[in-house]
């Protein structure tokens, strides 16, 4: 039979097959080894409920591990951890290099104000990503959130403590995530949730991830330069097809800077990502 992997737990891989749980493991654990993760479609054996073999796969994401993604939604505190427009942009890169649509979700927007909300909307706004505000204290921005998921899996990810738990529970209260508590010494949560895990919802999965304490982007300068949000089709146009964007010939980007269609904030943590890189 056939059934998608819900999550991983000291050796045991829970399948959903016909959304009946099975607890199984790989057959021959060499064969498999490291390969098998949260969301892979597999073919169970019937008599003996060992993994198969694992289907090809439509996406497939490292951090955190997790595959047959159709969507993100980056998930960032307005405050506890304050919101972060380096981190933002960051994770928009590695969304769209990884080819999977990725929005912006804000959370406990009751410990904020209209006007810091509003200009962070402005920015991704600009960018064409997707951006919705959410509390999940007082549920205002839970219904408009819930329309997204439909025959769909989706991912939350985001750092610890910015309520990726508290938003599933929001969304439907019988997923009963534990929920942590954010810590000001450490300016961030204390990785509550620990393992991936897919909960069904409406025809779909939801995934519930643990909080990333830091990324490594793993991609070249030029790599950045191509996959940054709202540059991908524009840096092809540059007069240089090697173009970063900084002060070469006839950029494109850098003209979109100067007139102020990308935001003076997207290029600044875009320098910051090249800044970074580590390759060439
Ligand atoms: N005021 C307020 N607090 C919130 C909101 N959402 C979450 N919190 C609080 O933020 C803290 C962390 O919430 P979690 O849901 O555990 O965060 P998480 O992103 O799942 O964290 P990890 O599992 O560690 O990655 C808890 O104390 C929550 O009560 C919100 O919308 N408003
Ligand atoms: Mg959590
Ligand atoms: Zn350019």
């Amino acid at each position: 039979m056939n059934g998608i992997i819900v999550s991983i737990k000291y050796g045991v891989y829970v399948v959903n097959c016909d959304n009946v749980l099975y607890n199984t493991s790989p057959r021959g654990l060499v064969k498999f080894k490291d390969k098998i993760y949260v969301g892979d479609e597999v073919i169970i054996n019937d008599d003996n409920y060992l993994i198969e073999a694992v289907l090809p796969r439509r996406s497939l994401l490292k951090r955190p591990p997790i595959s047959n993604i159709d969507q993100i939604l980056l998930i960032f505190s307005l405050k506890e951890p304050e919101f972060s427009y380096y981190l933002a942009f960051k994770y928009l890169t590695y969304a769209s290099f990884n080819g999977v649509k990725a929005s912006l979700v804000l959370t406990k927007a009751d410990k904020s104000n209209e006007k810091e909300i509003n200009e962070i909307k402005e920015v991704f706004n600009k960018i064409h990503v997707d951006t919705y505000v959410t509390s999940s204290k007082d549920h205002s921005g839970v219904e408009e959130i819930k329309a997204l998921f439909k025959n769909k899996i989706t991912v939350l990810i985001g750092q610890s403590g910015v309520g990726k738990s508290s938003l599933l529970n929001a969304i439907d209260e019988s997923f009963l995530r534990d929920v942590g508590e954010y810590s000001l010494a450490l300016g961030r949560g204390k990785h509550k949730t620990k393992e991936v895990i897919l909960l069904p919802y409406q025809g779909g999965y939801i995934a519930d991830t643990p909080g990333f304490s830091s990324l490594e982007l793993e991609m070249s300068k030029l790599e950045i330069a191509q996959y940054f949000p709202s540059f991908e089709k524009d840096a092809l146009e540059c007069f240089y097809s090697n173009c970063l964007h900084i002060s070469e010939k006839n950029c494109k980007i850098k003209a979109r800077v100067d007139s102020g269609d990308i935001p003076p904030i997207a290029y600044k943590c875009y320098l910051e990502l090249l800044e970074e890189s580590e390759r060439k």
